[in-house]
């Protein structure tokens, strides 16, 4: 029996990593009835072509479909398709609810004009401030970069996450250019609504396990209650026991200390707006009923 990741799930097969080996191998019957479905990230047990075992999940993301993650590399386009904090919020509490550590990554700078990534290094500037690793230089794949955010994915499952045409995979190929990972013309990609990569697998890159993945047009992901939302903004979760009312979820309450920051612009606008909508689409969710 070896132990090993499951590196890629194509129609019924999974080819699992082991000591850098990698073995085809295909579920046991009984998975199907156990409702076990095997996803790219999950750490398994195997033996003669076959899967035995998957160990329990760290995580799991639905969208990518990767288990076990430890980072994420949020590609945020800075233009082309135009940057949308909105987008990138909602990515980033999808991250947090999972305890994934999102890395920020603004693609596209080198098409701003000087007035625009003045805009945009200033937005990239206010999520460093609230602690995420924020990766935006005006040239996007300089060596620099690239090195400092090799050097933080080291001996990690990580994976891309982002719209369709941010440039996931153009990020990939420029980490470890013999992958020749197809990207594609964003203007074609969104004409026809498809995506450039579509099966999701986990890449050797250096030296951590890198899920490319077919992005998204939009994201719809609020699995999660009002009362948790506020714990997925790491600038709330700072402020929070300086509020007057314990649980306070920064609207209403009097004595509120995230209200406070943000008439003191302490906290982004943008980051509460989101913060409030997120909240709203949450209050109005049908109950869900988990399956
Ligand atoms: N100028 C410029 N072009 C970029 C940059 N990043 C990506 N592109 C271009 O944007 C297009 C889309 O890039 P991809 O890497 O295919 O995007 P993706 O996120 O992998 O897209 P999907 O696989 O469809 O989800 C390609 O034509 C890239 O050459 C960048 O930083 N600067
Ligand atoms: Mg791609
Ligand atoms: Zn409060």
């Amino acid at each position: 029996m070896k132990k090993g990741i499951i590196q890629q799930s194509l129609s019924g097969f999974y080819d699992v990593i082991a000591a850098g080996k990698i073995y085809r191998t295909r579920g046991r019957g009984n998975f199907r009835k156990k409702g076990i479905k095997p996803i790219v990230g999950d750490r398994v047990e195997f033996e003669d072509g076959y899967l035995l075992k998957v160990l329990p999940r760290r995580n799991s993301l639905v969208r990518p479909p990767v288990a076990n993650v430890d980072a994420a590399v949020v590609v945020t386009a800075a233009t082309q398709p135009v940057f949308s904090a909105n987008l990138l919020d909602r990515q980033l509490i999808a991250l947090e609810r999972q305890k994934i550590q999102p890395l920020i990554f603004f693609s596209k700078t080198d098409l701003l004009t000087k007035e625009e990534y003045r805009q945009i290094a200033a937005i990239a500037a206010g999520y460093r401030e609230i602690g995420y690793p924020v990766f935006c230089a005006p040239q996007p794949f300089e060596d620099d970069q690239l090195t400092a955010l090799q050097g933080q994915l080291q001996g990690q499952i990580v994976t891309m996450m982002g719209q369709t045409g941010a440039g996931k995979s153009t990020l990939l190929n420029h980490l470890a250019p013999d992958l020749h990972l197809a990207t594609g013309e964003i203007s074609r990609a969104l004409k026809r609504g498809r995506h450039t990569t579509r099966k999701v697998s986990l890449l050797s890159v250096n030296d951590a396990l890198i899920a490319d993945t077919p992005g998204f047009s939009s994201y719809e992901n609020f699995d999660m209650t009002v009362e948790e939302l506020p714990k997925l903004f790491p600038e709330m979760v700072r402020l929070a026991p300086q509020c007057k009312f314990r649980g306070c979820l920064h609207i209403k309450e009097p004595h509120c200390a995230v209200k406070a920051a943000l008439e003191n612009g302490i906290i982004m606008n943008s980051r509460y707006d989101d913060y409030l909508q997120f909240h709203e689409l949450i209050a109005n969710q049908k109950p869900n009923y988990k399956k």
